[in-house]
């Protein structure tokens, strides 16, 4: 098995075949998961069960509450582009699941179908993002907590989540809007690493506790933009055999939409993370 870090965030894992891991194997993955935040498998050739023996080496398997299931295999999300769709999943910046209270550790995403050209899915490092930034600001961030929500992406008054339910790729509207807003610390000492990351996102984060929205849309779109300078994107390209798995706490992701006309289908099993803790 050969682990080589790619160039902005994340690592390539070659020259293994996940459905036969060894216990070594399992722990140097692990070793490299906590270090890089994503781990990218080329060349793997895996049916739905073996998706799920490999997600369940990682821990529990969180089974997606709005997202079409699979329908043999519920625990796996259907993350699906048709062609005669515009809009696609997950195209913006975010991480998943922060709008949980115990937010998931991240997902394992097994490419299916894909288009000819484009599809790519974009990285980058909540490690980084805090590493970055100035003495002055890291100090005043490790001080706040931030109010975070599922509402206004998967609640009945989103507007894509309306569309997402036209298109029956997406459900259970009420489930989010019922969800209360989790507080998470903004500064998470990661729970695999120990290292201090940035844990606010454009997709799912609302204010900072004790702040109004107003007060705190300058700093957060501040630390949103700072987040993603171009050249510490990791751009991830798909082909037949690519399983992407990432961690939720450590990266953000941005599926591109530029394969107009054409089928995207994604396979993804998410698992369950453990609650966080304020980085210290
Ligand atoms: O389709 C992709 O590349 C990722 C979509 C997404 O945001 C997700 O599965 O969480
Ligand atoms: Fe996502």
């Amino acid at each position: 098995m050969k682990i080589t870090p790619l160039s902005a965030v994340g690592a390539e894992v070659t020259e293994v075949d996940v459905k036969g891991l060894t216990d070594a194997q399992d722990a140097q993955l692990k070793a490299a998961f906590a270090q890089h935040g994503l781990l990218i498998f080329r060349d793997q050739d895996l049916v739905e069960t073996d998706h799920v023996d490999l997600a369940e080496r990682w821990g529990q398997i969180n089974t997606n509450r709005f997202f079409k299931a699979h329908a043999d295999h519920p625990q796996i999300a259907l993350v699906d582009k048709a062609p005669d769709q515009i809009q696609n999943i997950g195209g913006d910046w975010h991480t998943d699941h922060s709008y949980d209270q115990v937010p998931a550790l991240g997902s394992i995403l097994v490419a299916r179908t894909l288009p000819e050209t484009g599809g790519d899915t974009w990285f980058a490092s909540m490690y980084r993002a805090f590493d970055q930034l100035s003495d002055g600001l890291k100090t005043l961030l490790l001080t706040l907590n931030a109010v975070h929500s599922a509402k206004h992406v998967f609640g009945n008054k989103s507007e894509y989540m309306q569309t997402n339910i036209s298109q029956k790729r997406m459900s259970r509207p009420d489930l989010a809007d019922a969800l209360p807003d989790p507080i998470h610390p903004v500064v998470v000492r990661h729970p695999l690493s120990g290292r201090p990351v940035l844990y606010v996102n454009p997709g799912f984060t609302i204010r900072f506790e004790g702040w109004t929205q107003e007060e705190s849309a300058p700093l957060l779109n501040y630390l949103y933009q700072s987040a993603v300078v171009e050249d510490q994107v990791e751009v991830v390209d798909w082909r037949t055999g690519t399983i992407a798995f990432w961690d939720n706490r450590a990266t953000w992701h941005f599926a591109q939409n530029d394969y107009p006309g054409q089928a995207r289908r994604m396979h993804r099993i998410t698992i369950e993370g453990e609650a966080l803790q304020a980085h210290q």
